[in-house]
């Protein structure tokens, strides 16, 4: 194992790349861990190597593996013992490869370059549902906080900032076919540092909850963990204020995934941990009471039945669901009811109470709890940011931390998992042109030579999707938005009429008579850069539509319920402007998160999962083999290899190498570029081999260097030994 103590308390001389002194050493070493960056590979072409490469790099527990300066994490499932204060430790201030791979390293390196240059980081986490990346985030903010600078202060700002993370799983986490902490929203969070590197607070931005869980699960899946931990974390006395019972299948919105109890999973001691994070976060307790009441009324709000009149309109068939929830939200019965079972229709300029069928109501029903939980979540991450804010006027530079929802294929796809996949495309997008074009700035900076690599640039699928006037959302925005017939059926036709002819797009109508038989007729297919996903247009006028009567907000907005008033302003009422649709709010919101994220600069942790069974020890070549594909990183490995697989400043290079010429040892008189000249001079370096640069030498192959480490190590050797008889006589 190289996560000994001895591997992380050495530095460069028992690194894995450098802790043998022989040739032979190295490969036995190689043969059995694999290399540590995928650049060393001697066969760079072959997708079975670089699976290999994992594949035993996984089995000795070594997770983590560069591509260069990115990151290539697989999902170990299990606890391991890398993630110690006494590692994180290792990791500080040290050069970023020479200490194995991890995302701590990738973590202080971010930091370090926000310290050094002063420049703004982001650190990118990406890779399908389940592979890892919340942890991986985790972990990250973890090394920022213990091993940034410190004081009093300083130390609740971070408590804070790493206790945001359990109150916004519990609200915004799911368990489902893929995950059992499956994130349902998108997160960026900005950590900001002052001038002296310490934590000085931070903002949290949340990207489209996936609001349609609240009302509906699929079998083996769950609602948010918020609603398990608070039936089975809540004592005696809260349960009853909230008019709560103990078990989940009390509730229509708990019972339909028939999987209340997780075996991962903790409810009661998650909740616990969420009450304490609040208080940590300043939530005081009214406001915790609030937050509870909320939660509580939305389940109260699925156990709303229905039955008809003899004129087929809508009767909440048990009045006390109703009185519990006008109690909890504390607005009033009589117009609960109403709203529930009504809506107000203007014709000719009169207004008048139109009674809901049986199927009108339910989906009233369902839209606001979808409306309340949704809206209270984004309460909830503006709550934590209003403690999170950093007042102090010395703030410096920010680090941003990427955790999306990754990439989803479910056997049935819908409106969620269109959009899930939509923002996957954007950074895969960003992820492309981002490590393409640092590679290409630095060798043009560097005065290096350079021919472009070819790669599958998904460009053409995010235009598919978000393109003004023919892309999918704004087909879906017209739909939405015409008056008349329009149902997901003409959607489906609209889309056909104008981007059938797309080769990303298919369709049962547009497909061969093979293909036919795999799409359904209400269906359309995307060729994901990630896979292909099938999506029934079922609900996907309603979802993008997100409609909810005005009769039920302007009861919610008459609540005492300080967090509901909050979210259903009176303003909203008055607004004449249609609000955007859920796609058109997404699509800007991802372009804000894009140019925010060009703005800072990138690192890259891709995230994999080594089988669908979330069992630990088991590499499906596969599986593997596919996300290695989707993720580019052969590609990514292409480009960093057509240039250049080594590079180091001068000054680090020569200080390394120095012994092994006689005009740079034991001092050099001249430039450290010039050094180096001689030194690659002295050792043969062919001329095709590496380039000089302004401030790096770039070495081709990585045999170069193996060579030139290996003479170091023998010339070590005899130094040492040199040094042993020189003093034997003393
Ligand atoms: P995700 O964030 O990539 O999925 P998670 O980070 O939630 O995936 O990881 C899924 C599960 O894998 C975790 O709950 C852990 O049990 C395990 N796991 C992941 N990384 C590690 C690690 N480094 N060490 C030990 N166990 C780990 V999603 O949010 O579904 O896209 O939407
Ligand atoms: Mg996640």
């Amino acid at each position: 194992m190289a996560y000994n103590d001895g591997d992380h308390g050495h530095g460069i001389k028992r690194g894995e790349r450098y802790s043998v002194s022989t040739m032979e050493g190295a490969l036995t070493a190689r043969d059995r861990v694999g290399v540590q960056d995928f650049v060393l590979l001697e066969d760079f072409q072959s997708e079975n190597a670089f699976i290999g490469n994992l594949r035993k790099r996984f089995k000795e527990k070594h997770i983590y593996t560069y591509i260069g300066s990115v990151l290539v994490s697989v999902n170990p499932y299990h606890k391991l013992t890398i993630y110690t204060p006494y590692i994180m430790e290792n990791y500080k201030g040290v050069n970023f490869y020479e200490k194995p791979p991890h995302v701590y390293a990738i973590a202080d390196n971010a930091y370090r370059s926000m310290r050094n240059e002063a420049r703004n980081q982001c650190i990118l986490i990406s890779g399908e549902s389940g592979s890892g990346k919340t942890e991986a985030s985790k972990y990250i903010l973890q090394y920022l906080s213990v091993c940034s600078t410190s004081n009093d202060k300083v130390e609740h700002i971070k408590s804070q900032l790493l206790q945001s993370n359990p109150v916004l799983e519990a609200f915004g986490n799911a368990k489902t076919h893929r995950n059992d902490n499956s994130s349902r929203f998108g997160k960026y969070m900005d950590i900001q540092f002052d001038f002296k590197g310490a934590p000085a607070g931070g903002k949290i931005l949340n990207y489209l909850l996936e609001k349609s869980r609240v009302v509906h699960q699929a079998h083996g899946e769950r609602n948010f963990h918020i609603f398990y931990q608070l039936l089975e974390g809540a004592d005696e006395n809260l349960l009853n204020k909230l008019n709560l019972e103990k078990t989940p299948d009390k509730y229509y919105y708990m019972l339909q995934g028939k999987c209340a109890k997780v075996s991962s999973i903790n409810d009661r001691n998650d909740f616990r941990d969420v009450q304490k994070a609040l208080q940590i976060l300043d939530f005081s307790k009214e406001t915790i009471e609030n937050l509870f009441a909320t939660v509580a009324s939305v389940l109260h709000l699925g156990n709303i039945t229905y039955c008809g009149n003899d004129k087929g309109h809508a009767v909440v068939e048990k009045d006390h669901t109703v009185q519990k929830i006008a109690n909890l939200v504390g607005c009033p019965f009589d117009k609960l009811m109403k709203s529930l079972t009504h809506r107000t229709i203007e014709a000719n300029r009169e207004k008048m109470l139109s009674p809901l069928t049986v199927d009108q109501a339910t989906y009233a029903r369902d839209a606001l709890a979808k409306a309340v939980y949704g809206r209270m979540f984004s309460w909830l991450v503006e709550k934590l940011n209003s403690s999170l804010t950093n007042k102090d006027v010395t703030r410096k530079n920010v680090i941003g931390l990427l955790d999306i929802y990754g990439f989803e294929i479910f056997q049935a796809n819908s409106f969620e998992q269109f959009c899930i996949n939509y923002c996957n495309e954007k950074l895969q997008q960003l992820f492309i042109e981002l490590t393409l074009k640092q590679e290409q700035e630095e060798y043009r900076a560097e005065g290096i030579e350079w021919e472009p690599v070819e790669y599958f640039n998904n460009k053409i699928i995010c235009d598919l999707v978000e393109e003004r006037h023919r892309g999918i959302i704004d087909i879906l925005d017209e739909e939405c938005l015409r008056p008349g017939d329009a149902t997901d059926t003409t959607f489906l036709q609209k889309l056909e009429e104008t981007v059938g002819e797309h080769p990303h797009f298919v369709t049962h109508k547009l497909g061969d008579s093979k293909l036919r038989k795999t799409i359904g007729y209400d269906q359309f297919r995307l060729l994901h850069y990630a896979g292909e996903v099938t999506y029934s247009i079922e609900g996907f006028l309603d979802k993008n539509n997100d409609l909810l009567y005005r009769d039920l907000k302007e009861t919610m907005s008459e609540a005492s319920n300080e967090i509901v008033k909050d979210v259903f302003p009176k303003s909203e009422l008055s607004r004449l402007k249609r609000p955007d649709t859920v796609g058109t709010q997404f699509r800007s919101s991802l372009a804000k998160l894009m140019e925010i994220l060009m703005s800072k600069e990138p690192s890259y942790v891709r995230c994999i999962k080594p089988n669908d069974s979330k069992m630990a020890d088991r590499f499906d070549d596969n599986l593997v083999r596919h996300q290695v594909k989707y993720l580019g990183l052969m590609e990514n490995l292409r480009v960093r290899r057509a240039g250049f697989a080594y590079r180091r400043t001068h000054e680090i290079f020569l200080n390394r190498y120095k012994s092994l010429c006689p005009d740079t040892w034991p001092r050099y008189y001249c430039s450290p570029r010039e050094g180096v000249d001689k030194l690659c001079r002295y050792l043969d370096y062919k001329d095709t081999d590496y380039r000089l640069g302004k401030t790096k030498i770039f070495i081709r192959l990585p045999r170069t260097l193996f060579a030139t480490e290996d003479a170091f190590q023998i010339r070590k050797h005899e130094l040492a030994t040199l040094i042993q008889s020189t003093f034997k006589g003393w």
